[in-house]
């Protein structure tokens, strides 16, 4: 009785390998822009509430707005980033003032 080989081992190596590239999500900056009209008191609140700075850090942060135009605040996933811009801009809404955040993304 002829026996057919059956004890070859099995192929275990994949023909194609697959790397898995795990990404890190990007970051969007808070940017602060500069007006004529919003106090500059109310502009350091307002960081010190929805930013949690410091008083120093807030100042140095309005006054870098108020000289140059706009200051980026800090980078945060594209959710947090665009929530507490919408909600600092808010803040300033409700006091009528033209107080602004914007979101872009980091490269
Ligand atoms: N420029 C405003 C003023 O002179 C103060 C201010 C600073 C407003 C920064 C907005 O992002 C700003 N009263």
């Amino acid at each position: 009785m002829s026996q057919q080989n059956t004890t070859a081992p099995p192929r275990t190596k994949p023909k194609t390998t697959t790397k898995t590239k795990v990404e890190r999500p990007k970051l969007w900056k808070v940017i602060l822009l500069n007006d004529d009209y919003t106090p500059r008191e109310f502009v350091v609140m307002v960081l010190k509430a929805v930013f949690r700075m410091g008083e120093e850090t807030a100042y140095a942060v309005m006054l870098t707005a108020h000289r140059r135009g706009a200051c980026v605040i800090a980078v945060f996933t594209k959710d947090v980033a665009e929530t507490k811009a919408k909600e600092a801009t808010e803040l300033g809404k409700s006091k009528g003032y033209p107080l602004f955040f914007t979101t872009e993304p980091e490269e």
